[in-house]
C-alpha cells in the first residue's frame, strides 16, 4: 500500500485501487476551497494510476458540507464562482474514467451528500446519516443536490429532504434508493473494498464505456441513449479485450485485460 499526504486529504493505494479520505475531522470534513483543490489535484492523478478510486471521510462525517466560515464570507458573485467550482468537480467524479465508490462512513451533509452523489456506487456504514440541510442557512444545494438527489430518490423525496432539511439515517437512505448498500461500521471499507477489486479485474476499457453509457441516460433521450449504447458497445469489437474476454470464457479460462 502506498500513500500521499496532502493537507485536508490523504490518498493511499492498494494495487489498482485508490483510497482518497478526506481528513480534516475536527471540521467533520468541511469542504473548504483548499480540500476542494486538493480533491483536484487527486483526481488528475488518481485517474491516471488507479482502476477504482474509493471516497471515504475520517472521523465520524463523511463531509458535513461546503465549510460554512468561508461561506459566510461570500458575496452572490463570489459564491456563484465558488459553488461553479464545486460543482465542476463533483461533475469530473462523474465524468471520470474510472469508477468511483463512496464509503459514507457517518455524515453527508449538504455539498458532502452532493459528493456522495456524484459517485457511481454508495455503500453507507449503518451509522451514515444524509441530508441537504442548506435551507436551515436560508440556501439551497449549490453543487447538484437539486438536480441528482430527485434523480436517485424521486422528485417527490427530494423535495421533501431539501426542502425541511431532514436528515436521514441510512436504512432510510437504503430505502429510498440514496445508497445502494448498508453495512456494518466496521465492515464499511472491507466492502467498499471488495465491490473495487471486483470491478477492477475487469476490462477497463469495457468499465469506462459501461459508466458512460450509464451516465449518458441522465441527458439524452431514450432513442438517443440506444444508439449511443450501440455505438460504444460496437466500439468495444475493435478492442483485444473483448477478443480475450470472449475467448477466454470459451476456452474456459480467465481472461487477461489490457484495457485496450
Ligand atoms: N462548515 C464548517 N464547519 C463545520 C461544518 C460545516 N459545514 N460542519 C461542522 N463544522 C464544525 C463545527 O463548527 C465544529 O467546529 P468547532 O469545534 O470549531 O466548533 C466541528 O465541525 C464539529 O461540529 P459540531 O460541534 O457541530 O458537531 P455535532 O456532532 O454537534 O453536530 C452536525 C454534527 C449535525 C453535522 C453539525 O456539525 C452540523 O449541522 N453541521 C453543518 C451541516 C450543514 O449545514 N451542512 C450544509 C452546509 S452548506 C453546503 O454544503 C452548501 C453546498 C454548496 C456547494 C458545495 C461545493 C463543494
Amino acid at each position: 500500500m502506498s500513500s500521499k499526504s496532502f493537507e485536508r486529504i490523504r490518498l493511499d493505494y492498494d494495487g489498482d485501487v485508490a483510497i482518497l479520505t478526506l481528513n480534516r475531522p475536527e471540521k467533520l470534513n468541511a469542504l473548504d476551497s483548499k480540500t476542494r483543490m486538493e480533491l483536484k489535484q487527486a483526481l488528475d492523478e488518481v485517474e491516471q494510476k488507479a482502476r477504482v478510486l474509493i471516497i471515504t471521510g475520517s472521523g465520524k462525517a463523511f463531509a458535513a458540507g461546503a465549510d460554512i466560515n468561508e461561506l459566510l464570507q461570500r458575496t452572490s458573485l463570489d459564491s456563484m464562482e465558488a459553488a461553479k467550482l464545486g460543482s465542476e468537480l463533483f461533475n469530473r467524479i462523474e465524468e471520470l474514467d474510472i469508477p468511483v465508490i463512496a464509503a459514507i462512513n457517518g455524515y453527508a451533509l449538504g455539498g458532502g451528500c452532493e459528493l456522495a452523489m456524484a459517485c457511481d456506487i454508495r455503500i453507507a456504514s449503518r451509522r451514515a446519516k444524509f441530508g441537504q440541510p442548506e435551507i436551515n442557512l436560508a440556501l439551497i444545494p449549490g453543487a447538484g443536490g437539486t438536480q441528482r438527489l430527485p434523480r436517485l430518490v424521486g422528485i417527490g423525496m427530494a423535495k421533501k429532504l431539501i426542502l425541511t432539511g431532514e436528515i436521514i439515517d441510512a436504512e432510510t437512505a437504503l430505502r429510498i434508493g440514496l445508497v445502494e448498500e448498508v453495512v456494518e461500521e466496521d465492515r464499511l471499507m472491507d466492502r467498499a473494498a471488495e465491490i473495487a477489486e471486483k470491478i477492477a479485474e475487469k476490462s477497463p476499457v469495457a468499465v469506462k464505456f459501461a459508466k458512460k453509457a450509464i451516465n449518458s441516460a441522465r441527458s439524452m433521450s431514450l432513442p438517443d441513449g440506444l444508439k449511443y449504447e450501440l455505438t460504444l458497445f460496437s466500439m468495444l469489437f475493435s478492442t483485444h479485450d473483448a477478443r480475450e474476454g470472449m475467448r477466454a470464457f470459451l476456452e474456459k479460462r480467465k481472461p487477461e485485460f489490457r484495457g485496450n
